[in-house]
């Protein structure tokens, strides 16, 4: 009852989706099973959203359609047995809403005009961006309504992970041009991040204030910096993104879970962020992780999403063995990085239920 007393008027008890397992999961409270959702859990692999997606001109036009949007958001809610849904869009259209033009392309992904000097950062727009992504808050809208009691997710990039695409212009195996372009003019980079924090931040805030129940911070990239460029360029502006969060009267309670690829060995610093989780890729074993950092934050993760390409008995062991590194600590199943386009839906209804077997108490 310790509980009733200490929590702000939206209790737990007075709103049906706080008592979900995924939210007590964030609290850390007593639940009798692992909660599981998964990073691009509508996607490609899905008939439906191939379908679907097929019916428009592109992703964007996907995203930008807020009726549309929800629905694509639902479709693994209605087709699996899952714990959490992720509003369907992307962390980069906050790099258009700023004014640069972005495309998805069809077998290369996306593209940008790429950034290349000061004058093209000083042009974007970071003031109303996030009135641009006007169609994400209604999409959320109509997804929590159709979601009833299952918690929807909202997200964003990292400023860093956002930046190295608009630097590269799309995708890139080395990274070297946002990376020259760091070791050459830290200022600029910086003045760029320092936009895209700003955005970010009013970005999460407009989904909170539109219904999500949880945020996640996308940081795929950061592990491809040594520590002290990672800690200027991605960790600062992360920091600076939860600290405007917890200080916002909208978010300060709000529960937050980050993604941090490939920074192993910087975990404490990573606990220090004060997010409620951590959600970890699948190159580490969660046993170690929990060692690194001591039970103070939840797991998120970490399934190789290639295990599902595997047979259904190597898929069983490698389940058991996560939720067996898990036992007694505070968990929810997740893959290590997103969901494969080829992957068998069958496979996935497997997954959800080995983690139901082997997490399930008593
Ligand atoms: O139909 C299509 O061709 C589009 C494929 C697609 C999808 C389904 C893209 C393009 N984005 C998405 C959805 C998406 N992206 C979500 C929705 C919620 C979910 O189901 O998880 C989220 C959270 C993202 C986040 C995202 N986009 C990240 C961070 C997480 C991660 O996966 O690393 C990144 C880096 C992107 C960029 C992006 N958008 C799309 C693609 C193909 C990519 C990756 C390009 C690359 O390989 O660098």
């Amino acid at each position: 009852m310790l509980e009733a007393k200490s929590a702000s008027t939206a209790t737990p008890q007075s709103n049906p989706v706080q008592n979900s397992l995924f939210l007590k999961a964030l609290r850390k409270e007593q639940i009798n099973r692992t909660p599981i959702w998964f990073m691009r859990q509508a996607g490609r692999y899905m008939p439906e959203y191939r379908q679907m997606r097929a019916k428009v001109k592109d992703f964007i036009a996907m995203c930008q359609d807020p009726q549309m949007a929800a629905d694509v958001t639902m479709l693994p809610i209605n087709r699996f047995d899952l714990d959490a849904a992720i509003i369907f869009s992307d962390i980069l259209l906050i790099g258009q809403a700023m004014g640069q033009e972005l495309a998805f392309v069809e077998n290369k992904g996306p593209v940008f005009e790429a950034i290349q000097k000061e004058e093209d950062i000083a042009k974007l727009d970071e003031h109303h961006a996030a009135e641009r992504l006007s169609f994400v808050f209604d999409a959320i809208q109509l997804a929590v309504k159709a979601l009833d009691n299952t918690p929807l997710i909202g997200f964003c990039g990292s400023p860093w992970t956002v930046a190295t695409y608009m630097v590269e212009g799309g995708t890139s195996k080395d990274f070297a041009k946002i990376k020259s372009f760091a070791w050459r003019n830290p200022n600029a980079l910086r003045s760029l991040i320092n936009k895209l924090t700003q955005v970010s931040l009013d970005y999460l805030i407009a989904q909170a204030q539109a219904g999500v129940q949880a945020l996640m911070i996308f940081d795929t990239w950061g592990g491809i910096l040594a520590d002290d460029p990672y800690r200027m360029f991605s960790l600062s502006p992360i920091q600076t993104l939860i600290q405007g969060l917890r200080e916002n009267p909208i978010t300060k309670d709000i529960p937050l879970i980050f993604f941090g690829k490939g920074k192993h060995n910087l975990y404490p610093e990573l606990v220090a962020l004060g997010t409620d989780a951590l959600s970890i890729d699948w190159t580490v074993s969660l046993g170690w992780v929990r060692q690194q950092t001591q039970d103070k934050v939840v797991l998120q993760g970490n399934l190789d999403p290639t295990v599902l390409l595997g047979s259904p008995d190597y898929l069983e062991a490698q389940i058991a063995q996560i939720i067996q590194d898990m036992q007694g600590g505070h968990h929810i199943f997740n893959l290590g990085h997103g969901v494969l386009p080829q992957t068998d839906p069958e496979q996935v209804v497997r997954m959800i239920q080995w983690v139901k077997h082997y997490s399930q108490q008593g």
